[in-house]
This record gives structure tokens, sequence and C-alpha cells, in this order.
């Protein structure tokens, strides 16, 4: 390797593009389609007898309506379950268009094409549904009750059941020194992208081919769907996936069912369709998160050592389960933290409601396991009246430990092994960093001045970069240009940048010789997605690999042509040269030129080539017999297991004595994603999820009603931070590199999120010093507890 690009604080390259409006988001597509807008249920649960669709077909601009008797085959059976488990009892998932029932406000019920979007949402307004309404089930409570059913035939609206259990907890508990209990609660939330989801499909009649535009996570699972659910061959379908303004989970799912209903009816029309998300169908729409009630019970010795856990966990599914039991599993699995209990039983119900779906949020559970573990570490604490960090450094998992198997069996059956981490050294990073040992003496100051202050911190694992597979396909161009294809799609996260980084080392190449292209199945069809921090881990191993092949057959190609041995050869600044000796070498484009004898007669680098008797030498073959024409090549990577980031936050808040406004003053974080790809990148990636993590402590939730309508449907009354109520970021890393993949990276996308609740609710405990239970919490909320304090 000549240059060292792994590891710069290069800045991101697609920012220019991005910042200076010159991005193309899915709604700057398809200028000539028609539009699709959708009819949507108004109420939580309800029969329909009728969709009367007469007063629509007068709109001036209408071309169809559809609801669901026009669906037929595959489209007219439900969605895929995506991830089924044995654990699920019995996984409903949503119709393209609404069968006889609808489950959720703002289930699609009929899909309207028009001219154009106005058109198209006249004619909704004059379509008549007749409803029978049904008693709807909001909130886990009266899930869990089960008074009233979600699907019929479900009597105790369970959709998923599942314990695990390692050595006996109750015993455990039962014979420990001290035990206490908490119930705690977390409530929905939602990632809330910048754009809306979106999808724009073209039919080619002529050579039956479907190309689909979509705003989506995950190029390959949307194709693979469609082509399913449309009767179309996989090589028909084609999915480009645009710039996407952020998806943090809400775009994984496939198919929703507005990207199949889009296809659907292009390729019945002949004509380009597209739909764009607005905001309230967004709001009432898409997938949400959190929500879980969790009772735990713990057993402990007079250190705090962790002797039996038992936590049991009401987690609220929505009205269907097309992404299965992933959030349910990740809190269930990820919840232990850096921490080795004596025995640990987790037991999670996945209750049906009817509210929409859940599909996996930043952090994707973890927030709400760390919620249990840290509010726990803290009770712990407190109830002995011991150090907070002591107690957590008493139940670490030691670096000489590692690997460590938890004893427990993740989504895919495999067991949860920790590959590397070192948490004391995180506590100690993180105790400097917010200067923890100091905080009591500036406690003491503040309340001189009649200022109330807390602190308090949070740790987490995260098992980060799961398979099953990602590839990567790299090219030389006869320029000397490199291409390089990710099936990964890009939502902000600066791929284009880092997997550049990453190819400029292998190839010895610039960077700036490096182009990128992401979510294009024309360039990558096999590709899994952007998802659970796997783009590092996955598409970045994956590109190293090809990357790597590439450069030995640019060092077997060129070493023909110096009559060198290959061994002596290196590549730099794009030339492969011989070490020691710059004058005697050739450039990479050259070296493309001689991979592909077709190239001789028409490139000006032929020029170049035949200089080496490339083109000439008639006794060689053109291709020796182990290799393929040209310098480009696809490789994969599948990773046994998924790699475990971690790391600590450490927060300190002011509250106000008389408003109960809470105020963070400082925000620190110690993070471990192993190898540092690009520390800018990485470092704005923690921004991002802490400002998440802030915002589902003390600002978003969603607020429904005992009707199922969501009340703050709109960024009036759900509450967005801005960049105001985030507080400045103090961030140290630490980089205990993966054995897992050949780059010792670990993830770092949903990182910053995790704590957030935990770190928060500890700090506004402290300072306030009765306990804070459920999150979010609001000014006017923690005002209430502590007049409910105060009155004992
Ligand atoms: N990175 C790095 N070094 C590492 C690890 C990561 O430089 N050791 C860089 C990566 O190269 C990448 C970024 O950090 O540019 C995030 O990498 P990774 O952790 O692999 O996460 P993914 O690329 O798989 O992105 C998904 C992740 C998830 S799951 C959510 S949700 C999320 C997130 O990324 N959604 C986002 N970050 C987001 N950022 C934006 N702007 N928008 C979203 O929707």
């Amino acid at each position: 390797m000549t240059t060292k690009m792994f590891g710069a604080p290069v800045q991101r390259t697609e920012d220019e593009r991005l910042v200076t409006g010159r991005g193309g988001y899915l709604d700057d597509l398809g200028a000539g389609a028609y539009a699709a807008a959708f009819v949507r249920s108004p109420h939580a649960h309800a029969r329909i007898r009728d969709v009367d669709v007469m007063a629509a077909l007068d709109v001036d601009g209408l071309v169809a309506v559809y609801t669901h008797d026009d669906l037929s085959g595959a489209m007219a059976e439900p969605l895929p379950l995506l991830i089924p488990h044995p654990a699920i009892l019995d996984g409903r998932t949503p119709y393209a268009l609404a069968k006889e029932y609808v489950h959720h406000v703002g289930e699609p019920v009929a899909m309207v094409v028009a001219r154009d979007r106005y058109a198209a949402e006249d004619a909704v307004e004059r379509i008549m549904v007749d409803y029978e309404l049904l008693d709807p089930v909001v909130g886990i409570d009266n899930a869990e009750r089960a008074e009233r059913v979600v699907h019929a035939g479900m009597p105790d609206n369970v959709a998923a059941h599942l314990v695990q259990e390692v050595g006996d907890a109750s015993d455990a508990i039962a014979a420990a020194p001290h035990t206490l209990e908490l119930d705690l609660d977390i409530e929905r939330s939602a990632c809330t992208p910048m754009e809306g989801r979106g999808v724009y499909a073209r039919w080619d009649g002529a050579d039956g081919m479907l190309r689909l535009y979509s705003s989506t996570q995950t190029a390959s699972g949307v194709r693979a769907a469609v082509a399913a659910k449309l009767g179309l061959e996989l090589g028909q379908v084609e999915v480009v996936v645009p710039d996407v303004g952020g998806g943090f989970g809400v775009k994984i799912m496939h198919p929703w069912p507005e990207e199949l209903m889009v296809p659907w009816a292009a390729r019945l029309l002949g004509h380009e369709v597209k739909w764009a998300e607005d905001r309230r169908e967004h709001f009432v729409s898409a997938a949400h998160e959190r929500g879980q009630h969790q009772r735990v019970r713990a057993g402990f010795d007079d250190e705090g050592r962790l002797l039996g856990l038992d936590v049991r966990i009401l987690h609220d599914n929505g009205a269907y389960l097309p992404y299965g039991i992933i959030v349910p599993i990740v809190t269930s699995t990820q919840l232990l933290g850096p921490y080795k209990p004596g025995a640990y039983r987790v037991e999670f119900r996945s209750l049906y409601t009817n509210t929409v779906i859940v599909t996996p949020y930043r952090g994707a559970g973890r927030p709400q396991g760390v919620f249990a573990m840290e509010r726990t570490m803290d009770a712990i604490a407190d109830y002995l009246g011991r150090d907070r960090t002591q107690v957590r450094a008493a139940n670490f998992i030691q670096p000489d430990e590692m690997p460590y198997d938890q004893g427990l069996l993740f989504q895919d059956g495999r067991p949860l092994v920790y590959d590397s981490g070192d948490f004391p050294a995180s506590l100690a990073k993180l105790k400097d960093l917010i200067g923890w040992d100091d905080f009591e003496s500036y406690r003491e100051r503040a309340r001189a001045e009649g200022r109330r202050v807390g602190i308090g911190l949070a740790c987490y694992v995260e098992g980060t970069g799961p398979g099953p597979y990602e590839g990567g396909h790299v090219q030389v161009e006869t320029s000397g240009r490199v291409r390089v294809a990710t099936g990964l799609t890009s939502q902000g996260q600066g791929h284009q940048t880092i997997l550049a980084q990453i190819v400029a080392d292998e190839l010895g190449v610039p960077m700036s010789d490096i182009s990128v292209t992401t979510g294009d199945t024309r360039r990558m069809p096999y590709s899994v997605g952007t998802y659970a921090s796997r783009g590092a881990v996955m598409s970045g191993s994956a590109v190293a690999l090809a990357a790597r092949r590439l450069r030995d057959k640019a060092l077997r190609i060129a070493a023909d042509a110096l009559e060198a041995d290959a061994g002596d050869l290196e590549i730099t600044d794009g030339r492969v040269q011989v070490k020691g000796n710059p004058g005697a070498g050739i450039d990479l484009g050259t070296v493309a030129v001689l991979s592909n004898p077709l190239r001789y007669a028409f490139d000006e680098a032929s020029k170049a080539a035949t200089q080496f008797g490339g083109g000439t030498d008639h006794d060689r073959p053109p291709v020796a017999d182990d290799d393929e024409p040209g310098l480009e090549g696809t490789d994969f990577y599948s990773p046994l297991r998924c790699t475990f980031a971690n790391g600590m936050h450490a927060a300190i808040v002011e509250t106000d004595p008389e408003t109960a406004e809470i105020t963070i003053l400082r925000y620190c974080v110690v993070h471990d994603c192993g190898k540092l790809v690009n520390p800018l990148i990485v470092e704005g990636q923690v921004h991002g999820g802490v400002a998440q993590g802030v915002a589902g402590a003390l600002y978003e939730r969603m607020a429904y009603d005992s009707g199922g309508q969501l009340l703050n449907a709109s960024f009036m009354d759900f509450l967005v931070p801005y960049a105001s109520e985030v507080p400045r970021i103090e961030i140290d890393h630490l980089e205990t590199p993966s054995p897992l993949n050949p780059l010792g990276i670990k993830g770092a996308g949903e990182a910053g999120v995790i704590p957030g609740a935990a770190v928060l609710a500890a700090a506004i405990e402290d300072a306030e010093g009765f306990p804070i239970r459920a999150m979010p919490i609001s000014p006017s909320e923690l005002f209430h507890l502590r007049a409910g304090f105060a009155a004992g």
C-alpha cells in the first residue's frame, strides 16, 4: 500500500453535490409519470363493507382506481413474512390493498392513478368506503389484557413469544443477598427521515423490463419482492436507488404495499407511475419502533455483582409482523451489554395492536435493552450506596475473556459471541472525558447557586455487520480510473467516500480516480442492504477483497509486460512499478488495456500497451487460461457472525427547580467501532445518533388516543429537536479491531442513539433524587413526578 487513506479524516466526496442542490431524489424523477395516491383507512380497526369509486371516475385527469378486488395471483395474497422465526406464533402481514379488514389508521385501501397528484388527491377524496367499526386495541396494556382482539382468530394478541435462559435465574435471584424489581416503559417513536418513502416505475413492454426507482435501504430486496409478486423473472426487474434523504430503518421494509402497487399499475397501464409519500402519510402509515414495557428482577451481592437477572418484555408490534421479531429479539439478547450476570432469563411477548407496523429504527431494540439494563445498574448502585461506575465495573466482561459467549441465540439461531472489546478501558476514558470524579464538587458549587445538576452514564454493546453477505465490484478502466460498485444504498452515511478510501489503499490509486456506485441492481445484482450498521463491515470488506484480487491480477499482467517478478512490483499512485525503481513501470490503465485484447485496436492507451508487447506477442495467449479478460472483478464477503461494537455515554444535565425544564450541559461519548475507516464520518454518525437519542429521551413520542388516532401526526406536534436542543458532543475513540473481518472494522451507524434514553434518565434521576422509570420525559412530566414524589 502506498497511499494511506484508511483511517484518514477525509471530507465526504458526496457532500458538495448534495449541499449545492445537485442531489437527485425520488421525487426529482419521472416528470412525465402518472401520479399515484392512496385512499387510507381513517379508522384503526374496521371491516370494509364496500368501496364506492363511482364519484371519483368524473375527476378530470383520472386514469384508474384500484381496490383489492382488482388484484389477482400473488398480488392478491398477503405480503411476505420477511424474517420467519420459530417463536412467531401467528405472523400476520398486510395486503398490498386492504382485503375486508383494516387494522390501523393509514392502511392503504385503494389506489388512484391520475395525470397529476392534484387530480389523484381529488379522486381519493371522492372515494366512499363504508366501514363497520370494530373496537381497536391501542397500547401494550390493552393488547395484553386481550379484552379486544386485533386479528380474528387470535384471542390473546400474542404474535410471538420467546424465552431464553442461561443458568437458573430464579434460583440465583432467590439466593442473592439483595434483590430489587423495576417496571420500565419506553414509548413508541419513529425514524422521521427528511425524505419520505417513494417509488417510481417504468415498464418497457418491448423487452419486458421493469425499471424501478425506490427510496429504499434494500434495492435487491425490493427487486426480489417485486419480481415475485408481479410474476416476473428476476432478470426482468432493475432497481435503481437515487439519493435518499435518510432512512433510519423505515425504508428497510421490502416491499411496502405502495412499492408493489406502483410497478403493478405501471405495467398494467404501460405508463410510468410515481408515488412520493407526503409527511402526513409518513406519520400515519410508515413504521414506528421502541414501544416496550419491561419488568426486571435482579439479585446481586454487596459489590453490586449481578447474580441473577430476570427480564420480561412486552413489545408493541403494531398491526402486522412483516419484519418478524427482529426488534424484541435484539432487545432481549443484547440487553446484557458489557456485563456478565451469573444467570439470565429473558422472556418477551410481541403483541399485536391496531397501530402501524414496527420496523427496526436506528438502534433496533437496543435502546430499550440498554434502558432496562442501565436503569437496573443505577438502581443497584443507589440501593447499595455505591458509585454508579463502580457497580458497572464490578460486572464487566474483561478483555482477556474475549471472545465471550453470552450463551444466547440470536435471530439466525447462531450463538451470540462478543468478538472483542475493552470495557474497563472505555470506562476509564469516559470518566476522564466527563470528569466523573470531580462532579460532586461541581454539584456542590451549583447547589450553592440554587441550581440542580445531575450526572449519568450508560454502556452498551451492539452486534453490527451481520451477514449473510455483501459484494463489491471493482473495475479499472483503460483511462486508469477505477469504478467501484456496491449493493449498499446510501441514505447519508458517506459510503462513496469510505469505499473509495478502502480501494485507494488496496489498489494504490488516488481517491480522486475512484468513483463509487451504490444501490443499483444493474451494477450489483446480489446484495442485502444498508441496515444493522453493516455497510462498512460488509461492503468495506467485500470491496477490499475485490480490490486485493484485482491488484494481484494487475501485478501478474504487469509482471509479464515488464518481464519482472510480480513479487518485485508495487502499485503507487495508479502506476505499477518495480520496487525501488520507479522508472520501470506502467500505468494501471495500460494494465487494463493489456487485460483485454479487444481494446488494443481502439484505445489510445494501446500505444503504450504495444510497447510492452502485449498485442504483438503471438506465442502468448492473450488471456491466460485461469484468467478472465478485463481488469475488473467481484468479490463477496460473508462473515461467520456479527462483530460487536461498544460504547459508553455520560451526560450532565440541569433541571430547572421551578419549570422542570431539562438542559443538557455536557454529553460525552467513548466509542469503539474497531478500526475507523474515516473518523470524520464516524463522528458525524455518532452526532446524528446522539441527536436521535436525545430526541427519544426528551421529545419524540407517538401519541395515540384510545381510538388509535395518532394525535401528533405533524412536525407541529411531533417534537423533533432543533440543533439548539442537541448538545455539543464530546467524543473519544477506542479502537479494538474486530478479528472477524479483513479490515478489523465494527459498525458505527447506530451507536450514537442506543444509550440516549438510559443516560439521560440516569442524569435526570441524579439531579432530582427520585427514580425515572419511563421515557421520554417532558418538563411537564418531570414537574408532575416531582409533585408525586414530594407528596410521597
Ligand atoms: N464507518 C467508518 N469506520 C467504521 C465504521 C463505520 O468509517 N469502523 C463509517 C462507514 O464507512 C459509513 C458510516 O460510518 O460511512 C456508517 O457505517 P456503518 O456503521 O457500517 O453503517 P451502515 O453503512 O450500514 O449504515 C446504516 C446505519 C443505520 S443501521 C442507520 S439506521 C442509519 C445510519 O447508518 N441511518 C442513517 N446512519 C444514517 N445516517 C444518515 N445520514 N441517514 C440515515 O438514514
